[in-house]
């Protein structure tokens, strides 16, 4: 690519704290190399990281009329850097300056910083590990609602993990055996079941429609809350392609009692996290991320920077401070014990959620991030999760997570009122940090060792 201007910085150069920063890794193809005909490697990757920096901000392919008119001197003065060249991984930071994007406009950034470049035939893969944001566009953003603390709140609920369960099967129940299922979930063992959550393929099906399904298991949670004292929650699944059908839906919820939407961020897109963050009438997000591994996922030895890349991604760093900014209250962020490969990210994507002044990972790529006045979301860990798993998720993920139990509340082999007491037990041990196998052990008979029994203690993989 004839990159015009100069796009890679000086040795030593850095961006000041006004620019938008993000750090990327990439493979150089065969072609590029056939094609620089007896450059060295060096130089090919300094005109990848350049063309990079071009195609995302204000160059292109080609030479172009740089005459009167043309806004080659803007162009010029106001250009993305590709800074901070590391060659033996081939991976570098490029930095944007703020007059290249509208500030609150993340359907706009994206579409620059990331938009064309992974089309790019001088890279035959490329991962983009993290963005940071300035200033400027966190202060265009209102983030989350409610955030950690205003969801203990509206729950009166100052300290501990939350536990939820989506129904299995995915599809099945009607509206009313949901609810009724909400009932069960909410009012056994020692009523203490904080919630439940729709399953993604859930929205307004012919056999469980999206009002009556809203209606009923709300009524049942209200009665459930009156006869146990606890509040609860139901994370009611509003995702569609249309805007105001959500809006609609996070209405009816609202009439109906619900402090909860869920919506899927990454199939109803950036503009719809924004849109229903800004314009719903209160309630809080609950952002599940179905789709995101073939955004995300990376199976190449180079996931972690060092070593070869073999696709194009996006990491969910990435995205997880997307959303935060976009104000979600709660994330899906994998957990250590998921059923999709772990990166070690689980951990750091937690602090990505809920730190306020975040340094980058010593291991992981990363950038870090300040986060101003944008309050920490709830970590969620799911996919996989039963209650031998609590012990190692809080110790590592901490208190202010919901773990989400599907399979591993509804597949106790002694039922579902005997999955709630598993995870009531596996929550209050994990709460005084008594070690789950001694107490196991001691309890063979217990609602907890029956499901250990089944299910161990170690991740479930779901092939
Ligand atoms: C979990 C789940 C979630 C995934 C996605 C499912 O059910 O409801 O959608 O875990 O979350 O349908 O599989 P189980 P994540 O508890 O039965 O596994 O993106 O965080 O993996
Ligand atoms: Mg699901």
């Amino acid at each position: 690519m004839a990159v015009q201007l100069n796009y890679v910085a000086a040795k030593d150069w850095k961006p000041s704290k006004e620019y938008l920063i993000t750090l990327i890794k990439v493979e150089l193809s065969e072609t590029a190399i056939k094609e620089a005909k007896g450059k060295s490697l060096k130089k090919i990757f300094e005109d990848a990281a350049a063309s990079v920096a071009a195609e995302s901000s204000t160059g292109t392919w080609t030479k172009v009329y740089d005459g009167e008119g043309s806004g080659m001197s803007r162009a010029a003065k106001e250009r993305a850097m590709a800074f901070d060249l590391d060659y033996t991984n081939h991976m570098f930071k490029v930095a944007y300056p703020p007059f290249l994007f509208e500030l609150d406009n993340i359907s706009g950034l994206f579409a620059g910083i990331i938009g064309n470049i992974a089309g790019m035939k001088m890279v035959s893969a490329m991962r983009v590990y993290d963005v940071k944001f300035p200033e400027k566009m966190i202060k265009a953003f209102p983030g989350p609602r409610f955030g950690v603390k205003g969801i203990r709140k509206l729950l009166k609920k100052p300290r501990g993990p939350l536990v939820a369960t989506v129904p299995k099967p995915k599809i099945g129940r009607t509206a009313k055996e949901q609810a009724d299922l909400a009932k069960m979930l909410f009012t056994s063992g020692l009523g203490t079941y904080d919630g439940i959550k729709d399953d993604e393929n859930l929205t307004n099906l012919s056999f469980n429609k999206f009002d009556e399904r809203a209606k009923c298991v709300l009524k049942a949670l209200k009665a459930a809350e009156k006869q146990t004292g606890k509040k609860k929650f139901y994370l009611c699944n509003v995702s569609h392609s249309n805007l105001e059908v959500m809006r609609k839906r996070a209405k009816l919820i609202k009439d109906n009692g619900g402090i909860f939407m869920m919506l899927d961020v990454v199939c109803t897109g950036f503009a719809a996290a924004d849109t229903m963050r800004r314009y719903n009438p209160g309630l809080a997000i609950h952002a599940h991320r179905a789709m995101h591994g073939f955004i995300t996922r990376d199976n190449s030895p180079g996931v972690h920077g060092h070593g070869k890349l073999y696709g194009f991604s996006v990491s969910m760093i990435f995205l997880a401070k997307t959303f935060r900014l976009l104000g979600v209250d709660t994330l899906h962020g994998g957990s250590p014990l998921a059923k999709m490969e772990d990166y070690g990210e689980a951990k750091y994507i937690q602090q990505v959620l809920q730190e306020k002044n975040l340094k980058p990972h010593p291991k992981i790529p990363s950038l870090g991030q300040d986060w101003y006045h944008i309050k920490p979301v709830w970590m969620v860990a799911s996919g996989g999760l039963h209650p031998g798993d609590f012990e190692l998720i809080l110790k590592e993920l901490g208190e202010d997570i919901i773990i989400q139990c599907g399979g591993g509340l509804l597949g106790h082999p002694d039922g579902v009122e005997a999955g709630v007491i598993a995870i009531e037990q596996a929550r209050e041990l994990a709460m005084k940090k008594i070690p789950l196998k001694k107490w196991v052990e001691q309890h063979p008979h217990s609602e907890l060792a029956a499901a250990v029994k089944l299910w161990g203690y170690g991740p479930r993989i779901v092939y």
